[in-house]
């Protein structure tokens, strides 16, 4: 039997599956908690395994506080328990503040329950669209930065979630949005069919990149993919993405280079950075880490969210074509080494010039991994000049809009 030795310092997903006994997963990371400290008191909801109450917990040595129990409901198979508290072993591994929080598991009594933090505001798609139009930019800006926050953690944990939508974000009093859902990878991976149908939503097609829908390729940068959709989300107020569309129509648009629009009064810089997120090659979409930073930059100076994006870009019904990074001579005139200099990084001019890297067109196309190749070794270096790049990428995009065409149009 294979043991999850944990080592401190290390955070890294162990996957419950490494565990024979699936028992003994949950136990390791769930914490049992005594049938008599909760009572329910309401329902808020049904989830896929049965209802989701709330109620107040009471734990020994700690006030009161109110928390949502989801309840395995009567007559379920042993695969069916397996599966339901297969979350709670996943859950209980993060401990972030923009990830739903796991305070233990009832199983030694029926019903199982699994019992999280309550989240007042319920799922960021319904919240948006009941105060539609309600919440200043700054706001939505800062919803969007938590939610990339979690899964920067996630995938610093190299956890794949698979299934980021609005609907599976919770949010708080406070307007703290936390990622959660962690039940589908599993299912994903035993039905080898899954992205061929769209069955029991098992594939959510539209919040998925394109290599996930056509071989499976589900990593951190799928996640970025279906992280610019739930920015789309949160723009628009909680609308569905590609709208009435089918799930073949949008396969074939994506295919194709069409984009979502942006949402209306959405800041251009936020739409780029969503058009980037949906970039066709998976290595030159934003790394987590580096949307945290630009939004901590857009936070930090708000002016730079006041240009709307333009009015063309955003007519309903029509899908934008995706502008590949392609370059514009007028705005990429400066050389390599002044605008290495602009960002206080000119020590790496020849470094960048024996890799290859003589022109901004290319630069602008640089991964992470290229920089450590032509030798920026350091981290704090190597962060600076990914999250201008990808600044650059957004300006580029900005400057392309004769690449746009519209469907239908
Ligand atoms: O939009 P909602 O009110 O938020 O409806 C769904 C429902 O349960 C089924 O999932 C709500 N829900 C799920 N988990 C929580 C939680 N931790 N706190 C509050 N509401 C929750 C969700």
């Amino acid at each position: 039997m294979l043991s999850a030795v944990k080592f401190p310092g290390l955070r890294t997903y162990i996957d419950p599956l490494t565990y024979e006994d699936p028992n003994q997963a949950v136990h390791e990371f769930a914490q049992e908690i005594d049938v008599s400290s909760i009572s329910i008191e309401r329902i808020i909801g049904a989830g896929e395994f049965g209802e989701v109450c709330s109620g107040p917990l009471r734990l020994p040595g700690k006030r009161e506080f109110q928390v949502a129990i989801k309840t395995l409901k009567a007559g379920y198979s042993e695969q069916q328990r397996r599966d339901f508290l297969w979350e709670a072993s996943i859950m209980g591994q993060f401990d972030h503040p923009n990830i739903i929080h796991l305070e233990g598991v009832i199983t030694k009594s029926k019903p199982v329950m699994i019992i999280t933090e309550y989240m007042e505001n319920g799922s960021l798609d319904s919240f948006l669209k009941k105060n539609d139009g309600q919440f200043t930019v700054i706001q939505l800006v800062g919803m969007l930065r938590g939610i990339a926050s979690g899964m920067r953690y996630l995938s610093e944990m190299g956890y794949v979630h698979r299934d980021l939508a609005a609907r599976n974000i919770l949010v708080n009093s406070n307007l703290v949005c936390k990622v959660s859902d962690f039940g589908l990878s599993r299912v994903l991976e035993d039905d080898p069919e899954a992205e061929y149908t769209t069955r029991g939503g098992k594939i959510p097609i539209r919040w998925t990149a394109p290599e996930a829908i056509a071989y499976r390729k589900f990593t951190s940068a799928s996640d970025v993919w279906s992280y610019g959709i739930v920015m789309w989300e949160v723009m628009s107020y909680g609308e569905r993405p590609y709208w009435e569309m089918s799930n073949q129509d949008v396969i074939k648009a994506v295919d194709e280079s069409y984009r979502l629009p942006g949402p209306m009064d959405c800041p251009e810089a936020l739409y780029l950075l969503m058009m980037d997120c949906w970039q066709r090659e998976r290595s030159t979409r934003p790394k987590f880490d580096e949307i945290v930073c630009v939004l901590d930059k857009l936070i930090r100076n708000p002016s730079s969210l006041k240009k709307l994006v333009n009015s063309s870009h955003r007519v309903s019904n029509l899908l934008v074509e995706h502008a590949s990074v392609e370059v514009d001579h007028t705005t990429l005139s400066q050389s390599v080494g002044d605008w290495l200099d602009s960002i206080k990084m000119g020590r790496y001019t020849e470094l960048f010039m024996d890799g290859g890297f003589s022109s901004l067109e290319t630069v602008a196309q640089m991964t992470s991994e290229d920089l450590r190749q032509v030798g920026v070794n350091l981290a704090g270096h190597q962060k600076k000049i990914i999250t201008n790049i990808q600044e650059m990428r957004v300006h580029i995009i900005n400057k392309t809009t004769a690449f746009y065409r519209f469907l239908n149009g």
